[in-house]
């Protein structure tokens, strides 16, 4: 039953609209969704999550899936790419499996400070808001306790500053939390990025993870069933190892949660305005492309679940 409509895939919400929206579908569908008030940004924004469930987390036997989005504040598209996800697990539930065979962890907005002056004063901020020289900022997908240090910037005016040490920002300790929470039963985490139409695994600092085989076979599969319903003038899926395919990075949230034993861990970079790249236009949202954003990219997420569910 359709008791509560989703939000529009015509624009890209801002936080206020989402913080919301997780409230008011958990009072909606109670019986599967739950809203977590995980802790407080820098700026004091409530960073909320939903865990989607028919058991409510207590058949510890399902695999759980984590989805997250707006890590980093400029790559608006990744906001549908969660969003989308909510709407099929539960408002427009078509397959069932989805939901009776896996948990749900999904966090659409990371940082919202940062998403937040990337509206209000600066589209192209990447960072959070902690104050420090320059225009401040920590770079958060460097500020997790992965090789931490080493393929980053000690320069807080760098895009990629790491911050004083690792997990100092509170966006990360709260992933953090997460990923240690659930650790025994995350089968899966997916961290949206953008942009260059690629999906990567770890690790940034140029080892392999333990079951890179397995990571780049799944890949492979995810990055195919993107592509069948991908835009025609938008590039294929690159699939790969990090530093192999784009540069080195330490630091890296989907790296910290393969060293935690997540065994299917891995950053998706989403695709770029009109295949634009090396170039910040490559941030901007197509209103047009909002919706098929979300609508592809639950392509890939839906064969790593049910990949998890088999193996
Ligand atoms: N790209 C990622 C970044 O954090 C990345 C690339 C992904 C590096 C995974 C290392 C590991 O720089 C964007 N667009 O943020
Ligand atoms: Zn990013």
């Amino acid at each position: 039953s359709k008791s509560s409509p989703g939000l529009s895939f015509d624009v890209i919400h801002r936080y206020d609209v989402v913080d919301q929206y997780l409230v008011d579908l958990a009072n909606s569908y109670p019986e599967t969704v739950t809203v977590v008030s995980a802790g407080k940004s820098v700026e004091g924004r409530d960073i909320k999550y939903l865990k989607i469930s028919t058991t409510n987390f207590q058949d510890t036997r399902k695999p759980v899936v984590m989805l997250q989005s707006l890590l980093h504040a400029r790559e608006w598209v990744t906001l549908p790419g969660t969003l989308y996800a909510i709407e099929k697990l539960v408002i427009d539930v078509t397959e069932s499996d989805l939901l009776q065979d896996i948990d749900w962890i999904i966090l659409p907005i990371a940082n919202p400070d940062g998403y937040e002056i990337s509206h209000t004063e600066f589209r192209f901020w990447r960072k959070n808001r902690a104050p420090h020289a320059c225009m401040g900022g920590v770079d958060l997908n460097r500020n997790f306790d992965v090789f931490w240090g080493i393929w980053s910037s000690s320069n807080p005016c760098a895009e990629d500053y790491r911050g004083p040490y690792a997990f100092s920002e509170p966006e990360t300790a709260i992933i953090r939390d997460i990923l240690h929470e659930y650790r025994n039963r995350l089968e899966v985490y997916i961290d949206l990025h953008s942009f260059g139409s690629m999906i990567l695994f770890g690790y940034g600092n140029g080892q392999l993870a333990p079951n890179a085989l397995t990571l780049n076979f799944l890949g492979v599969q995810m990055a195919q069933a993107i592509d069948a319903v991908k835009w025609p003038q938008n590039r294929n899926y690159i699939v790969g190892h990090i530093p192999s395919i784009l540069y080195r990075a330490s630091g890296v949230s989907s790296d910290y949660a393969t060293s935690v034993g997540i065994p299917l861990s891995y950053t998706y970079e989403l695709p770029s305005y009109r295949g634009i790249v090396g170039t910040l236009q490559g941030f901007l949202v197509e209103p047009e492309f909002i919706a098929q954003a979300g609508f592809e990219t639950w392509q890939g997420i839906k064969v790593a679940a049910r990949f998890a569910v088999r193996n």
